[in-house]
């Protein structure tokens, strides 16, 4: 970076506070503020006054509106610009030295065209801006799970965002120490401001956008959105892009998963990981309320998005949550589907997108069961239920910190992680998945999970409701080559003494008429009682071509009407859309020919077999 900056703006000085005594980091720090040229440099201490402080300041200039402090203490709402809300997958990029490392599940530009590129980019960007330096863990402190990041930002929204989702400020400077290894992830909105510039609510770069990692120097550099997972680098590009490929390196796995433990009545607690792709409900499940018919069974929340596995020497799986806070979904969050999530957004959080009632509370679409009368939508614009648009966007967001969480599991900060009982994927399928199935092996297991698919969904720009192979729900987030990654998969599991058993689940199944067949929410809990019971070798399961699947029987149903023949119905394998399905895993696996593991192609023709 040194060499392209251009000596002619001459940057700040730059003054380290005494503590930064990592030289990586001071070198780093000096060179971005160089190329960027910021009006200041400020470090983030992490201190409820320094949070307060950067929200004040957003309050008064416009980016923050602070909510009813009777109905909403401590909350604020902010609304970006309309081109953006969501995660760019188009404009995410891999740019390892070799391109079929990416692999074709990465767009991919050579690193020394994408450094040039940025370079450019960056060069003055942050002028009339402060550039902070946010120093942060993914993990609890110190665990030998979790890994250290340093965020550098020109949004201040970023950084009351990541004090929330992450473990930031001085603390972590203390563990880094002088020879501490970091990832460096370098953020800007992409919108300089000229000297008495008046700055705009949501700064971005409407032209420009690029969320960039570089697996080799494991480098992080995003531009032109200051949203979600482009802007909070913690999140997907760290804690699974890059983490995914330091994963690998090192022997363990870095997954899009909630965690959550199942208390039964009687018998040991179990933690089970489940990965589901963007807005399927991740957050619902992790902090689930069992039926009051299912007596004395309870769910806790581990973690909502993420999960950092390792195996540990007793031959089992060991999981963290590298996050400190949700980023979560707010449509469609309502007393009936996620109490629990409600209650923590009580207080102390800042609503991204949503609607504002006119005494300054929030609102979204599934909130309640009638809309208010009177609203203000997420672009500020006044609301009424005829307006014919959505009052808060499809994918507006809360960030919370974990701790708000009801449910959350007194085991949630343990260094050490939780033991993984059993791995759930899960996609949004209207059609042929079944509600519930359990793989044969360890193989069959990574099959399942490899060949999932999902209906898109708001989380993403593009179009939602299309039916796309998400391997792990991992697709927009393996930071290399999937046949690769199938493989460490593969390698990892059958070096586990006691490797978890891994289900398929779907809740989104509907009927002819388009209506769901599955009530989900908390009555998910049935299934996840048949899966304990399961790994407890108490429940009965029969055989079918894709898998051991509950009979209707084996299902405790007291409490819930479903009829043995909405059950056929919900569970029914169509060997007729089952051949189709076979013949989309087959089109997956010939775009991941050259590194797919021979065991999975040959899982497939054992299912195209049985299904005949
Ligand atoms: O915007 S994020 O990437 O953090 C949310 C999501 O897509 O799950
Ligand atoms: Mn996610």
């Amino acid at each position: 970076m040194n060499q392209t900056a251009t000596a002619a703006q001459v940057a700040p000085p730059i003054e380290f506070p005494a503590h930064v005594t990592n030289p990586k980091l001071r070198d780093w720090v000096a060179s971005v503020a160089q190329l960027t040229k910021p009006a200041r440099i400020y470090w983030c201490d992490g201190s409820q006054e320094e949070y307060d402080r950067l929200n004040q300041e957003m309050v008064d200039s416009g980016m923050l509106i602070k909510l009813n402090d009777v109905k909403r203490p401590g909350c604020f709402l902010a609304r970006s610009d309309p081109d953006d809300v969501a995660r760019m997958e188009d404009r995410t990029f891999v740019c390892s030295a070799n391109k079929e490392d990416a692999g074709p599940n990465n767009n991919w530009v050579a690193p020394s065209e994408m450094r040039a590129t940025l370079t450019k980019l960056f060069d003055g960007c942050m002028r009339g801006r402060t550039m902070y330096v946010i120093p942060y863990s993914m993990g609890p402190l110190g665990s030998h799970i979790a890994h250290i990041g340093v965020e550098i930002t020109d949004s201040p929204y970023v950084v009351v965002s990541m004090r929330i989702m992450t473990r930031i400020g001085r603390k972590v400077l203390d563990v880094l120490g002088p020879t501490g290894y970091f990832v460096p992830c370098l953020h800007s909105v992409g919108a300089p401001l000229a000297p008495g510039e008046k700055d705009v609510r949501w700064p971005s770069n409407k032209e420009q956008k690029y969320i960039v990692h570089f697996p080799e120097d494991k480098s992080i550099w995003s531009f032109g959105s200051g949203y979600g997972g482009n802007a909070l680098l913690g999140k997907k590009c760290f804690a699974l892009r890059i983490a995914s490929i330091m994963a690998r390196e090192q022997g363990w796995l870095a997954e899009h998963m909630l965690i959550l433990g199942i208390q039964p009545p009687i018998g040991k607690k179990h933690y089970i990981a489940a990965a589901f792709p963007s807005a399927c409900g991740k957050t619902n499940l992790a902090m689930l309320i069992p039926p009051k018919a299912l007596k004395g069974w309870k769910v806790t929340t581990i973690g909502e998005d993420i999960a950092w596995i390792k195996p540990g020497k007793d031959g089992r799986l060991y999981a963290i949550n590298p996050e400190a806070g949700a980023f979560g979904v707010a449509p469609g969050t309502s007393e009936e589907t996620n109490p629990n999530c409600l209650a923590a957004l009580r207080e102390n959080t800042i609503f991204t997108n949503v609607a504002m009632t006119p005494d300054g509370d929030v609102w979204w679409e599934g909130l309640t069961k009638q809309p208010p009368k009177d609203l203000t939508d997420w672009q500020g614009n006044r609301w009424t239920p005829d307006s014919g648009k959505p009052a808060a966007h499809p994918n507006a967001r809360f960030t919370v910190a974990a701790e708000q969480i009801p449910s959350l599991d007194p085991d949630w900060e343990n260094p050490g992680g939780v033991p993984i009982s059993a791995f759930l994927f899960g996609g949004r399928r209207t059609t042929t998945v079944p509600l519930v199935s359990e793989a044969y092996d360890w193989t069959h297991g990574v099959y399942m999970a490899a060949t999932m698919a999902s209906e898109t969904t708001a989380a993403i720009v593009g179009k939602v409701g299309v039916v796309r192979r998400d391997p792990f729900a991992m697709l927009p987030f393996c930071g290399y080559h999937f046949g690769d990654y199938f493989q460490h998969w593969l390698k990892l599991g059958r070096a586990l003494g006691k490797p978890p058993k891994v289900f398929s689940v779907n809740w989104f199944r509907r009927d002819e008429n388009g209506r769901f067949m599955w009530p989900g929410f908390g009555e998910n809990m049935r299934v996840l009682k048949w899966i304990v019971e399961r790994c407890d070798g108490k429940a009965a399961a029969q055989d079918t071509p894709i898998g051991r699947m509950p009979r209707y029987e084996d299902l405790d149903w007291d409490g819930l009407n479903v009829t043995r023949e909405d059950y056929e119905k919900l569970t029914n394998v169509d060997p007729k859309a089952w051949r189709e399905e076979v013949k989309d895993h087959s089109r997956l696996f010939e775009q991941l020919k050259s590194r797919l593991p021979n065991e999975l192609a040959d899982k497939r023709n054992e299912l195209e077999q049985a299904i005949k």
